[in-house]
C-alpha cells in the first residue's frame, strides 16, 4: 500500500509546489510578432524584375514593360527550393528601384499586365503566393521606396501612389510577415521622361509613421523592415555578417533609413538601445542581387555560406540569402546546389545535441521552475534563471564519459530582454578547468565555433550581464569538418598558399603528380611550371578530402609590364589598357605553347576581350604573331580562357585586344603563359 502511495504524494507535491517568483523584464522586450518571427531564423529573398532582363542591378526607370518576358516561370520551384534548403519564408522584390511592378497595379501602366508574359494576365506576387503557401512558406514583400519610373517621385502625389500600391499588396494577397523597406533611395532617374536627379529628405518625405500605420492596419503581423526598424533592423552590410557583439535593442529614434552614418555607427545595436529591432543579415548567393549570366560562375562556396551561417544566425540576427532568379523565370541549377549544400552542412553540424544527454546543474537557480535541466529541455519557452541580483553564475555538463565537441550553442529567453554581456567555456582537463573560448552577447541564439575539444565536463560562466541571465537552451556539438581540398593562393614571387576549409585539418600536398602526402605547415616557394595536387586530412576521421589537381606556371616574380595588375597573380585586381594592348617581358626567352587571359573580375565588368591576337617577339621590336581568334562566351563567363599553340620562343609577349564586348578600353585581370 505504501510502496503505491509514494509516487502519487510526489506527484501531488510537484503539482502543488508553487513556481518561483518570475524575474523582471529588462526593457526593451519585443512583441508578439517580433517572437514569432525571430523563431524563423532563415528565409530567402527573390530578386526578380526587369533588372533581370536588362541584365542591370539598378535600373534607371525608362525600361519598357515588354522586356520582361520570362521564358519558363515557375514560383513552385522557388519554393521547394526554399523549403529543401530549410527556409521558413520568401521576400520577393515586388517593386524595385526601377519602378516595375510584379502585379497588375491598378495605378500604374507599369507592371506586368503590359509585359508579354502570361499575354499581360499574369500576376506574379500571387503565383509567388500560392507557391509559397503550397510549400508552407511565410510570404514577404520587398517594395522600393524609390521609384526612378514615376514621373511624381519627390513630390507628394507620389506618397500617395506608393500607399495605394501597398494597400494593393497587403489586401490582396493574404497573410504577409515581412514588408520590406529598401534604404537606398533619391537620386537620378527617368521620373516620367524627366531625366533629372531628385533628391528626398529621406527623414521626412515618405512620412513613415503614417505608412508604417498603413502597415499595421492591413497586416497586423507583419514585421516592418528597414535600416531603422521598426520591427527589424538593417545589419549594415551585405556579406550576410552580423558583429562579435550584436544587441538586438537599438536607439530607434537616432536611426532613419538610408542614413550614411548607420553601418558603423547603429547596425550593431546598443546595449542601452531604447527598442526591441533586431538584425537581419541580408546577402546573396552570388556577388550581384540580380541574375546576370556572367556571375554563374560566382556562387558562393560552401565554406563561404557556412561562414555566412555562423556570423548570422549565430551572432543574434537572422539570414536572408538571396537568390538571383534567371531570366528563364528558375533559380539557376548553380545556386540550388549551392544552397542544398549549404542546408545538409548545417543539418550535419547540429545533428546531435549532446548537451542532452549530459547531466545539467548550476551554481545557484532560481527556484522550482527555473532549474538548470530546462536548458537541455529542447523547449525554449522555459529557462533556467537565478535569484535577483545573481548576474554571475555558471552551469556545469557532465556528459558522463569524455566526449569531442567543437560548438557551442547559448539562447537567451528574450521575451523579457537581452542581458548577457560576457561568458566563458571552459572544460575539465586533468581535474582542472581550463578555459576554450569565450563570448559577448548571446540575444536569441549564439553559436561559438573552436577547434575540437575532448572532455568529459564543462561549464559555462555568465560572467557579466544588464541583469540575471536567461538561458532557455544550451546545445553543444561536433561539427564534422568541412572535406574540402584546401585552396590554393600564388603570390607573384611564387609563393604558394594553402588555405584549410576548416579548423584542425592536415593539408597535404606534393609537386610531382603523386599522391599528396607532404604536410603543409608554411607557404613555399614554386619557381618552374610544375602540377601541385592537394588534400585536407581530418586527423580524427582518419577521411581525407577528394584531391585538388592545379597546374602551376612559370613564376611571374620577374617580369615586367607597364600593366602591372594583370601578372600580379591577384584575380580581384585589372589593368585597363590605353592602346587596347597589353605588353609583358619575360625577363628571359622561354618556350612558350599558349597564353591564358582572366578577364576582369570585378562586380562591374568593362573591356572584356572578345577577339584577340596574340604575338611574342625575342627584342620588344619585332613581333611574330601566333594566334588569333575569338573568347566566345566570355561576357557570359568570364572565366579563364586557354590558347594553345605550337611551341615558341618568346621574351617578349603582347596580348592586343582586336574588340571589347561593350567598345570600352580592355581590361586584363590576369595574363600567363604555358610553358608545357
Ligand atoms: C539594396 C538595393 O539597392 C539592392 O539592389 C538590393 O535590393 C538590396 C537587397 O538592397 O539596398
Amino acid at each position: 500500500m505504501k510502496k503505491q502511495l509514494l509516487p502519487l504524494l510526489l506527484l501531488l507535491f510537484t503539482y502543488c509546489q508553487e513556481k518561483a517568483t518570475p524575474p523582471n523584464p529588462v526593457f526593451p522586450i519585443p512583441d508578439e510578432r517580433q517572437i514569432a518571427w525571430q523563431e524563423l531564423e532563415f528565409y530567402g529573398f527573390v530578386h526578380f524584375n526587369m533588372n533581370t532582363f536588362s541584365d542591370r542591378e539598378w535600373g534607371f526607370g525608362d525600361e519598357k514593360p515588354e522586356q520582361f518576358n520570362p521564358t519558363a516561370l515557375d514560383a513552385r520551384q522557388w519554393a521547394r527550393i526554399a523549403k529543401e534548403a530549410g527556409m521558413k519564408g520568401l521576400i520577393i522584390t515586388a517593386k524595385h528601384h526601377d519602378g516595375f511592378c510584379l502585379w497588375p497595379s491598378e495605378y500604374t501602366e507599369h507592371s506586368v499586365k503590359n509585359s508579354p508574359w502570361r499575354d499581360g494576365k499574369g500576376d506574379l506576387i500571387q503565383e509567388f503566393a500560392d507557391a509559397c503557401r503550397e510549400y508552407g512558406l511565410k510570404v514577404g514583400i520587398y517594395y522600393s521606396p524609390w521609384d526612378r519610373n514615376h514621373p511624381d517621385y519627390g513630390k507628394p502625389e507620389y506618397i500617395i501612389y506608393m500607399r495605394n500600391q501597398l494597400t494593393e499588396l497587403l489586401t490582396n494577397y493574404g497573410e504577409i510577415f515581412e514588408v520590406w523597406f529598401d534604404g537606398a533611395n533619391g537620386g537620378t532617374g527617368w521620373y516620367g521622361g524627366a531625366n533629372e536627379e531628385r533628391k528626398v529628405d529621406k527623414l521626412t518625405y515618405y512620412d513613415w509613421p503614417t505608412t508604417h500605420q498603413l502597415v499595421r492596419d492591413l497586416q497586423p503581423g507583419a514585421m516592418l523592415f528597414s535600416d531603422a526598424g521598426p520591427d527589424v533592423r538593417w545589419v549594415g552590410n551585405e556579406h550576410g555578417f552580423a558583429y562579435e557583439t550584436t544587441w538586438s535593442n537599438l536607439m530607434r529614434d537616432s536611426v532613419y533609413a538610408g542614413m550614411p552614418e548607420y553601418s558603423e555607427k547603429w547596425a550593431s545595436g546598443q546595449e542601452n538601445g531604447t527598442h526591441w529591432v533586431p538584425a537581419e543579415s541580408d546577402v546573396s548567393i552570388r556577388p550581384g542581387w540580380y541574375y546576370h549570366a556572367y556571375e554563374d560562375h560566382k556562387v558562393k562556396s560552401l565554406p563561404q555560406l557556412m561562414e555566412i551561417f555562423y556570423k548570422s544566425i549565430g551572432r543574434n540576427s537572422s539570414l536572408l540569402i538571396n537568390f538571383p532568379v534567371d531570366t528563364r523565370g528558375l533559380i539557376h541549377e548553380n545556386d540550388e546546389e549551392a544552397i542544398l549544400k549549404m542546408a545538409a552542412k548545417i543539418r550535419e553540424d547540429f545533428q546531435t545535441n549532446l548537451a542532452q544527454e549530459a547531466t545539467v546543474s548550476a551554481s545557484l537557480d532560481r527556484g522550482y521552475g527555473y532549474e538548470a535541466e530546462l536548458t537541455i529541455d529542447g523547449d525554449y519557452s522555459t529557462y533556467w534563471t537565478t535569484p535577483d541580483g545573481a548576474v554571475e553564475a555558471q552551469l556545469e555538463l557532465d556528459f558522463g564519459k569524455e566526449i569531442s565537441f567543437n560548438r557551442l550553442l547559448l539562447q537567451e529567453f528574450t521575451p523579457l530582454g537581452q542581458r548577457v554581456k560576457a561568458f566563458s567555456l571552459e572544460a575539465e582537463k586533468d581535474g582542472s578547468w581550463e578555459k576554450i573560448t569565450s563570448g559577448t552577447t548571446i540575444g536569441y541564439k549564439r553559436i561559438l565555433r573552436f577547434p575540437d575539444v575532448s572532455s568529459q565536463k564543462i561549464r559555462i560562466r555568465f560572467e557579466d550581464g544588464k541583469d540575471i541571465p536567461l538561458i532557455s537552451e544550451v546545445g553543444v556539438f561536433y561539427a564534422p569538418k568541412l572535406l574540402l581540398a584546401p585552396e590554393i593562393k600564388r603570390e607573384k614571387s611564387g609563393l604558394v598558399s594553402l588555405i584549410s576549409p576548416d579548423e584542425g585539418l592536415e593539408i597535404r600536398y606534393s609537386l610531382d603528380g603523386s599522391e599528396p602526402t607532404q604536410i603543409y605547415d608554411n607557404p613555399f616557394q614554386v619557381e618552374g611550371a610544375t602540377t601541385l595536387q592537394v588534400l585536407s586530412f581530418d586527423p580524427i576521421s582518419g577521411q581525407k578530402s577528394e584531391i585538388f589537381r592545379k597546374d602551376l606556371e612559370i613564376s611571374k616574380a620577374k617580369w615586367k609590364s607597364e600593366g602591372e595588375r594583370a601578372i600580379d597573380e591577384n584575380p580581384a585586381t585589372y589593368f585597363t589598357t590605353s592602346e587596347n594592348e597589353l605588353i609583358v617581358d619575360l625577363e628571359k626567352k622561354l618556350s612558350i605553347q599558349g597564353f591564358s587571359y582572366l578577364p576582369m573580375q570585378a562586380r562591374y565588368p568593362s573591356g572584356h576581350i572578345t577577339e584577340y591576337a596574340f604575338l611574342v617577339s625575342s627584342d620588344g621590336k619585332n613581333w611574330q604573331e601566333v594566334s588569333r581568334g575569338e573568347f566566345s562566351n566570355v561576357v557570359n563567363s568570364p572565366v579563364k580562357q586557354f590558347i594553345r599553340f605550337d611551341p615558341r620562343e618568346a621574351k617578349f609577349i603582347k596580348l592586343q585586344a582586336l574588340n571589347t564586348a561593350d567598345g570600352n578600353p580592355a581590361t586584363v585581370g590576369e595574363l600567363g603563359v604555358m610553358t608545357r
